[in-house]
């Protein structure tokens, strides 16, 4: 993958684009948000759709000159109401950060209530965190996972949902293993006469092949990213029912975002195709496997994973068990120096700063896509364990670190 134009340009950025491209083929994206872009993906991505303004929706729009960028957004939408089976679906929005942004400006008012998973048990900055807009704009408070399971307790999000009477329920997580019970969750809504946000931002892609249970239906909105599971072009996609689509398109633009990044909304398009073809079933399938094989590997290994396993694509470790000294930031950090690259996550009941951690947290979305079965899932679990158990010893890290390169060799990217 060459970047000849940008090299004549701008050599510092070609030189920069080049590095990032070796960086991903040398190293184990472990990372549970990220994923490999088709290289057709890419294309639609850096296509001349960076050029156009498109304000408005397909066939409505105010500006001229947007037949081409109609046809592609209406395939976006047709292709995304076929993967998750949507009444009505809005792929114009920046992030997943940004969809749930339209869902809020949709149905709340500043001050209304939000109950949501605490950002420490799993739970996601725009879901409320006192940083976050949504933390400052509405009236937050969170739930938390059951202490010794690790895993969402529906029976006390009610209770709470009784007690707290929100607005709006948000489920859906970013450092959770399990599959989520939607209609319990749904349950606690309707005990507060509540909306339900359900945020499949890490599962897009599990949900469309089927490899976890859908919110579609039982949840009023859907939102997601379009690049982690799913993996097509970066962005986010809210999904509601009919009754809702005026609410959430009107609250996108003119709400909160202007012109749609098109050429995004192309990669996503692209994606979404891709995804509807039956080897992305198997692909979602292997990446669900892939992570089971890890997260049991790790437990060999003497790791204690939070809810004791994993449903989906990632696991969540905490190391205060097995390695009470290593933090999850030490681990992080030993573990990228041999081109292991995942991050450092708080646990429930976490005793660390949420910058250090006391878990990791890896994912195998983006090693599947570049190939990778069982066999080599347990291989890099059984490097983890080296790793963390010899954070210091530089002999170790040099022997993973060229069985890491063996790995990524025997899988290429981007040839
Ligand atoms: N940054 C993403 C993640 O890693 O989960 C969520 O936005």
């Amino acid at each position: 993958m060459k970047y000849d134009r940008v090299q004549e340009a701008d050599p510092d950025v070609a030189a920069a684009l080049e590095a990032e491209v070796d960086r991903q083929r040398d190293t184990l994206a472990m990372i549970a948000s990220e994923n490999f872009a088709s290289e057709a993906v890419l294309e639609a991505q850096g296509s001349v759709l960076t050029n156009k303004y498109a304000e408005g929706y397909p066939g409505e729009r105010y500006y001229g000159g947007c037949e081409n960028v109609d046809t592609i957004e209406s395939l976006a939408i047709e292709r995304a109401k076929e993967l998750w089976g949507a009444d009505h679906v809005n792929v114009q929005p920046h992030s997943g950060s940004q969809a749930n942004m339209g869902v809020y400006l949709a149905v709340l008012d500043p001050g209304d209530k939000i109950l949501s998973l605490d950002l420490t048990h799993g739970g996601h900055l725009s879901h409320g965190h006192e940083v976050n807009f949504a933390g400052q704009l509405y009236d937050v408070e969170h739930y938390e996972v059951d202490a010794d399971s690790g895993r969402i307790d529906y029976d006390a999000l009610r209770e709470q949902a009784e007690a707290f009477d929100p607005d709006i329920v948000v489920s859906g997580y970013s450092a959770y293993p399990r599959q989520v019970e939607w209609e319990r969750v749904q349950a606690a809504a309707d005990a507060a006469d509540a909306y339900h946000l359900a945020d499949i931002a890490h599962i897009t892609g599990l949900v469309a092949a089927g490899e976890h249970p859908s919110p579609v239906g039982i949840a009023d909105f859907v939102t997601g990213s379009t690049h982690k599971t799913i993996r097509a072009g970066r962005g986010g996609i809210i999904m509601c029912d009919e009754e809702y689509a005026d609410d959430v398109d009107t609250a996108v633009i003119p709400g909160m975002q202007g012109g749609p990044l098109l050429h995004n909304v192309a990669g996503k398009a692209v994606g979404f195709e891709e995804a509807l073809q039956p080897e992305f079933e198997e692909y979602a399938a292997q990446t669900v496997e892939n992570a089971a094989v890890l997260g049991e590997r790790l437990q060999e290994h003497g790791f204690e994973l939070v809810s004791g396993g994993t449903d989906t694509h990632l696991v969540l470790v905490d190391l205060r068990g097995s390695h009470p000294d290593v933090t999850g930031k030490e681990a992080e950090q030993a573990l990228e120096e041999v081109g292991i690259v995942l991050n450092a996550n708080t646990v429930p009941n976490e005793t660390r700063s949420p910058f250090v951690g006391s878990g990791i947290r890896a994912g195998t979305p983006a090693l599947t896509t570049r190939g990778f079965d069982e066999d080599d899932l347990r291989e890099v679990a059984d490097l983890i364990a080296e790793v963390v158990d010899n954070v210091d010893d530089e002999d170790v890290k040099a022997e993973a670190a060229e069985r890491v390169q063996q790995l990524c060799d025997a899988n290429p990217l981007y040839e």
